[in-house]
């Protein structure tokens, strides 16, 4: 019980930061502006969650450990000296650097950040401030981080690190250790003699940094904060700091791990989603739960679409490979970019608001890419675009697409099969250089009734998944333990109270669970919920409205979907539909 207490504690300290904006106070310097231009035209980046806890991989003592690779030594308690003991085991002899910067480059990725130390507190580079470092406490004794900085600025891509500045289970002053070190914790000693030096040391051996990524702030002050963010950017002005430095300090939002928001968000600067392949984002030799191609290849367009930028991980082994499935899915996005990456790197975000998952919008001056994601048949109709489109072809193959005004939409006519089998990138060429739109249709501008599928949001612990065949969420198994469920991200979005409606199949026989849906606000106990009973559909998709409201806010941070029984955890969840009250 106690050990479940303090992990909840240290995700919620996680969880309350991601939401951190950027600082909005002063507007950001003009080295800092442009690094924001060159970031939002990257789109695409490589994350590396590297280090001690790749010789566990997600087993300790012969035992299946649960949760994320990286956090084993919180999850099992594991004492400092013998964690430390991996450290003698850490050769990672198959370590190329050049190959890995090569993957990132064949996967079209601008970026690439690399763990400098996480949590555990080892540092994965020379360190003169610890001792705890990949040269001097292993067999390897060789720095990585310079290969890997190194082929990544032959191939023009933008390096940078992640550091676990506020977390560190191996100090006395860090935060997360309560099995080793007192509960009492002093965090300004830890700061001084391996924060600080820490981050001037990858600061000043590595080459330019693109960023730095630092990762759940929890407890630091506004003090120490702001000395962290001042020693940066004396060092280097253009370095990007991400919002989970903690206190509003950062140059751009992190949103939640693989959480998407649901709509365009562009009001509060720039933003990142960091996502795993898997379920995991240090390595974890069970966890094959690769994501498809297909919906990584889709997602890059929706957040794209939205304004954000991807990062997406991998881990590599304890000898330094990178999963070969992780690779295979790499380089076939690489390949859609190969031929596709005019309608994302560089691009704007979507002028309208999305009616549906069909298609995503990105833009470029006179010109609209339609990202259709799931292929609607004959005819594609696009309503409130308001520009003269002079011409429509596909960005593959350069095939006209006839199309033909109607009423306040266009209806493009469509090959019989996709032009590509994951996105085929329709580009229409307009009259305008800034497409013109209907108010209503406009990307700041609602719907009463608006859809929340499935596919949009993000898919938590380990068994939920997500089917593209039913366009639905399925297997919400360990309802209780892990809190397996959806989460939407609104952002600012909604503001209301809204009726609601529920798309799903069951069969009969797992019918009868309990679910909720409920609206989550940061800082606020109590949040608005509605429950209802999944009922049997004998396996067809249904859509029934719910009795009860849901309360929405702007600074609603989650809209939920969870089952509170067990019974249908086999329930096909396509959408909800929230119905906005006059
Ligand atoms: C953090 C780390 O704890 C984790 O190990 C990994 O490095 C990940 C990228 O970042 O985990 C978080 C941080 C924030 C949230 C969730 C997990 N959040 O805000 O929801």
């Amino acid at each position: 019980m106690a050990l479940k207490r303090s992990l909840h504690c240290a995700l919620c300290a996680a969880a309350a930061a991601a939401f951190s904006l950027p600082a909005a106070q002063a507007p950001p310097d003009l080295a800092t502006q442009q690094a924001l231009r060159n970031f939002d035209e990257m789109k695409f980046g490589m994350f590396i969650h590297w280090g001690l806890y790749a010789i566990p991989a997600g087993e300790w003592k012969g035992r299946y450990v649960r949760g994320i690779g990286e956090w084993i030594m919180f999850r099992e308690r594991i004492p400092v000296k013998e964690y430390e003991q991996l450290a003698a085991q850490f050769n990672p002899v198959k370590f190329n650097g050049e190959e890995w910067a090569q993957l990132a480059r064949e996967a079209g990725m601008r970026y690439l950040v690399i763990t400098s130390k996480h949590h555990d507190g080892f540092a994965m580079f020379k360190s003169n401030a610890s001792k705890y470092n990949i040269v001097d406490a292993t067999p390897y004794g060789r720095d990585p981080m310079k290969d890997l900085s190194a082929a990544c600025a032959r191939r023009g891509i933008r390096f940078g690190f992640y550091y676990s500045q506020d977390q560190d289970w191996h100090e006395a002053g860090g935060r997360g250790n309560d099995w080793d070190f007192p509960k009492e914790r002093d965090a300004q000693p830890y700061l001084e003699n391996k924060v600080f030096p820490q981050v001037k040391e990858i600061l000043s051996n590595y080459g330019k940094l693109g960023l730095i990524w630092f990762d759940t702030p929890g407890l630091l002050s506004l003090e120490q904060v702001t000395s962290l963010r001042g020693m940066v950017k004396r060092l280097q002005p253009d370095c990007l700091l991400n919002s989970r430095i903690g206190h509003n300090m950062g140059d751009y939002t992190q949103t939640a791990d693989n959480a998407i928001p649901i709509q365009v968000y562009t009001q509060d600067g720039k933003w990142e989603v960091p996502a795993t392949l898997n379920d995991t984002w240090g390595y974890k030799k069970s966890d094959n739960n690769w994501k498809d191609p297909r919906d990584l290849i889709a997602k890059l367009a929706d957040i794209t679409s939205k304004g954000g930028n991807y990062l997406l991980n991998v881990g590599p082994t304890a000898e330094g490979v990178i999963p070969k499935p992780s690779q295979d899915i790499l380089r076939t996005i690489g390949k859609w970019l190969a031929v596709n990456g005019e309608s994302i790197y560089g691009t704007g975000p979507s002028p309208f608001h999305f009616p549906d998952i069909t298609w995503r919008a990105t833009v470029m001056p006179g010109r609209i890419y339609l990202h259709i994601l799931n292929w609607p048949g004959p005819k594609l109709r696009l309503r409130g675009l308001e520009s003269e489109v002079k011409r429509a072809y596909f960005l593959a193959n350069k095939a006209a697409v006839p199309f033909t005004r109607e009423g306040d939409g266009i209806d493009f006519e469509l090959p019989a099969k996709p032009v590509d089998r994951f996105n085929s990138v329709l580009v229409l060429e307009l009259a305008d250089p800034t497409p013109r739109v209907a108010r209503s249709f406009r990307a700041d501008q609602m719907p009463r009734r608006l859809d929340l599928f499935a596919w949009v949001a993000r898919l938590r612990g380990e068994e939920v998944r997500y089917d593209w065949k039913t366009r639905s969420a399925t297997n919400f198994k360990r309802f209780a333990q892990e809190s397996n469920m959806l989460l939407w991200y609104p952002y600012k979005s909604l503001d209301g109270s809204y009726e609601l409606e529920i798309t799903y199949a069951c069969d009969d026989s797992a019918a009868g669970g309990k679910f909720r849906l409920a609206a989550q606000q940061r800082g606020a106990p109590a949040r608005s919920f509605v429950e209802g009973v999944i009922e049997g559909t004998q396996g067809k998709f249904v859509t029934k409205k719910l009795s009860g409201k849901l309360e929405v806010r702007p600074q609603t941070e989650t809209i939920t979907f969870s089952l509170l029984e067990e019974k249908s955890e086999a329930v096909k969840l396509r959408k909800i539909t929230l119905i906005r009250s006059l």
